[in-house]
């Protein structure tokens, strides 16, 4: 096959957990532009028509539907809908993620069940809702949203770090189990990248100088800046293309090089 051809999506669809916004909509977004047709749920009305306007604006016809990713019964209705009404998933993006901030001698077990609940159960109860068409179809790709908490630990995020350690296991073994029925599941662990759910982060401190741990990014990051949203999108395309299609079980790490560095010295 053409190498270029090979990162087509063309006839595929994909289905981008929580991406009305942020990280999911730009990963849409581009696996839109690489061909593939657009279905995304959110856990609120008001939030996927946010999103279908949003890809309106881009001139992209997106399928938007209301689901939270931590109901089964709920999971299991919107791909049996998205079945009939679009099609058979062939790319499942879990991308859908909370995070709370909380120091752990504070942080209640219903806390911390909240967010093991979202990011790693979800992916599992998103995943496991696909494959069974993937494996009739001969084929899927799974994208499992990591982070870098998928591989180091930081102050007040416990809960997080143990889903994503969590998520980066499940996608190896989505991978193992799976594998030998081509279906191909890998994740992306992105960097520091700038959308709302890192704005606590980035707020400018009253006398206009950059917030302490947004210059503590800035220096633990050789790329010397916080990544966009966009940083991701030709990472997601190549691993939902037939481009990876000997790619499995694989955490692509997009971080500007932060894993790589010990910091900056002093
Ligand atoms: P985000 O605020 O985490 O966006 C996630 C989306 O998922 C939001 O629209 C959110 O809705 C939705 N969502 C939350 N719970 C849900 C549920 N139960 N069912 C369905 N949808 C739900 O923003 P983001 O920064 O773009 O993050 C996307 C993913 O990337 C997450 O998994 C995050 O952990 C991961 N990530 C982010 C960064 C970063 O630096 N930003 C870095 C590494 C990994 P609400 O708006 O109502 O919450
Ligand atoms: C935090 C951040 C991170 C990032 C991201 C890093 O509080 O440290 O929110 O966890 O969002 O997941 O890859």
């Amino acid at each position: 096959m053409n190498v270029m051809e090979s990162f087509s999506l063309k006839g595929k669809i994909a289905l981008i957990t929580g991406a009305s916004y942020g990280i999911g909509f730009a990963i849409a977004c581009a696996l839109h532009e690489a061909g593939a047709t657009i279905v995304f749920n959110d856990i609120r009305q008001e939030l996927v028509d946010k999103g279908l306007a949003a890809y309106e604006e881009k001139g992209i016809k997106a399928h938007g539907y209301v689901c939270d990713v931590t109901d089964e019964a709920a999971v299991n209705a919107l791909v049996a809908k998205v079945e009939e009404e679009v099609g058979v998933i062939d790319i499942l993006v879990n991308n859908a993620g909370i995070i709370k901030r909380i120091p752990m001698h504070e942080m209640t077990a219903d806390q911390f069940r909240q967010v093991i609940d979202v990011d790693l159960n979800a992916p599992f109860i998103c995943a496991k809702a696909v494959i069974p068409s993937m494996i009739r179809k001969g084929h899927g790709k799974i994208i499992n949203i990591c982070s870098m908490m998928s591989e180091l630990g930081r102050e007040t995020v416990s809960a997080y770090a143990a889903a994503k350690g969590g998520l980066k296991m499940l996608t190896k073994n989505i991978a193992s189990e799976y594998g030998a029925l081509n279906i191909q599941c890998n994740g992306i662990g992105p960097g520091y990248i700038a959308t709302p759910q890192t704005a606590p982060l980035r707020e400018l401190q009253p006398d206009g100088s950059r917030h302490p741990f947004d210059q503590f990014i800035l220096a633990k990051t050789p790329a010397n800046r916080w990544g966009d949203p966009e940083d991701l999108a030709a990472p997601a395309v190549f691993l939902a293309s037939d481009a990876s299609n000997f790619v499995n079980g694989h955490i692509l790490y997009v971080d500007g090089g932060i894993l790589a560095y010990i910091g900056k010295q002093p």
